[in-house]
């Protein structure tokens, strides 16, 4: 039976059997104080701020049975999938694959690549291990939607226009119906922040949705099962 969001800029129509929730690298590198964002000059209390309504948001998908999936942006200790355009770009002393505060920089297995603690998997959610921007690009992010009837992803993470927008994009030019939630994502620029979300719903919503937490769960709880049915 069909359920709805509240969002802009329309009213999103889902069923929870074809909805996940993505959450976007929300790894201690990005927005852990000491971690390679603050390193960078960045304020890292500007991506924090979305991790109250993403725990509220992961509790309420899982408590209605929604496919959770986690994605981590980071390469092979050898670096052998990492461009050598993305290792050279910002010219930085200190960059991908050098030795940061939290081991090295953006590396698979090195303490910063994890996702925070607050946001921890769980056992049986998917983590994809990404090297791009994007989830889509070069991971089994959309064989994992097929295999399980997925067409809307409600969206998660940091930044927002970076790995959310190129994600978003990817799922949207795939036919996959995307509702980002405003504060749960983040970005270092607020101006990059304001404009990211204002053109994910452009144009009636050229590239998704957008909704709050606050909102979205709200929709997660009418769909979630009642007490003693099954999912
Ligand atoms: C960045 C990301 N900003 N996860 N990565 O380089 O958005």
């Amino acid at each position: 039976m069909p359920f709805a969001f509240d969002a802009e800029p329309y009213a999103l129509e889902f069923e929870r059997k074809t909805t996940a929730l993505l959450i976007i690298d929300m790894q201690r590198d990005f927005l852990e104080p000491g971690g390679f964002g603050e390193m960078l000059g960045n304020d890292v209390s500007l991506l924090r701020a979305a991790i109250g309504p993403c725990q509220r948001v992961l509790a309420a998908a899982r408590e209605a049975g929604l496919l959770v999936m986690h994605t981590r942006e980071g390469h092979r200790p050898d670096l052998a999938d990492a461009p050598p355009a993305k290792l050279a770009r910002g010219g930085l002393e200190t960059g991908i694959g050098a030795e940061g505060p939290m081991g090295r920089i953006l590396i698979r297995g090195e303490p910063g690549h994890g996702i925070i603690p607050e946001l921890a998997p769980k056992p049986g959610e998917p983590v994809i291990d990404k090297s791009g921007k994007g989830a889509f690009y070069e991971t089994d992010l959309e064989l994992m939607l097929r295999n399980n009837d997925i067409r809307t992803i409600i969206v998660c993470g940091v930044t927002t226009e970076v790995c959310v927008h190129t994600t978003v994009r990817e799922a949207n030019d795939r036919g996959y119906e995307c509702l980002v939630l405003e504060d749960c994502v983040g970005s270092y620029f607020p101006e990059f922040q304001r404009v990211g979300i204002d053109m994910i719903k452009a144009q009636g919503g050229i590239f998704g949705w957008v909704s709050t937490s606050e909102k979205a769960i709200a929709g997660l709880n009418r769909c979630a099962p009642q007490p003693g049915h099954r999912r």
